[in-house]
């Protein structure tokens, strides 16, 4: 397809901690196909991307000036992935609003200390989940239990500087802060917030969803050189009494930044 923009309006939103930014671009005498990535630093075109939508169990690559179409329906919030070497893998959650217009999304290079450690989509729950639920509409996989656990090694971590844990994006989180930021349309229910271990300790309690969630992990706790253990637990319905209902959630892409 032709590539001529005439006039162009752009609207930037930032979307995460991470700070990616999106621009929509909207012609105003075309509808043109322009969804691209780009690097965050230079702004250039980033060609041969791999984009993942897992949920729409699609993929594609960008082409040589990093374009790209998007050429599936997207119903609620839907996870985009985009992987490239030498760039930390990258993940954003979308909805029909947001595909709806063209994409342009910055990716960054990684750091030497940057340690990606999963960068598969996970569903953790029972496979029991409301249509009224923050992942509004279908998860593509089966739980896997009500945990996740990866093991891994830390090499080369600088534990004089701090240390987080990247989760790209999560979706499906019923707590009662996601109901009151309007995640979920729940009127009387909610779930416990899905809680962080990392070597068997607490570190974090997940509120909401979104992208780029950053959690720092005590330095106490990372053992330099050795296998370290991330693990996630989903949280359960408090309304639900009788039985033992786990939240429905899915997450993708956890990266070690130092
Ligand atoms: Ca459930």
């Amino acid at each position: 397809m032709k590539k001529i923009f005439i006039t162009m309006l752009s609207l930037t939103i930032t979307l995460s901690s991470l700070g990616a930014t999106i621009e929509g671009k909207v012609s105003e005498r075309n509808s043109l196909n322009s969804n691209r990535i780009i690097d965050k630093e230079t702004g250039n075109g980033i060609g041969n991307a791999k984009i993942t939508l897992p949920k729409q169990n699609y993929q594609t690559k960008t082409d040589r000036e990093g374009f790209f179409e998007l050429d599936t329906s997207i119903t609620g919030p839907s996870i985009i992935s985009v992987q490239k070497d030498k760039y930390k893998p990258f993940t954003m959650t979308i909805d029909e609003k947001a595909a709806s217009k063209p994409l342009v999304v910055g990716i960054e290079k990684s750091n030497a200390t940057d340690i990606s450690i999963d960068i598969n989509m996970h569903h953790l729950g029972d496979n029991t989940y409301s249509e009224l639920s923050a992942n509004a509409g279908k998860f593509l996989s089966e739980s896997s239990g009500p945990f996740f656990t990866k093991n891994f090694v830390l090499r080369n971590i600088n534990l004089s500087k701090p240390v987080y844990l990247v989760i790209g994006s999560i979706m499906g989180i019923d707590t009662l802060m996601a109901r009151s930021m309007g995640q979920n349309k729940f009127p009387n229910s909610y779930a416990s917030p899905p809680e962080v271990y990392f070597n068997g300790n607490k570190i974090a309690e997940i509120q909401i969803n979104g992208d780029g969630q950053k959690i720092k992990i005590p330095p106490s706790l990372i053992k330099k050189n050795q296998q370290n253990e991330v693990t996630i637990k989903t949280g359960r319905n408090l309304m639900q009494t009788s039985y033992v209902d786990y939240d429905d959630i899915e997450f993708m892409n956890l990266i070690i930044e130092n």
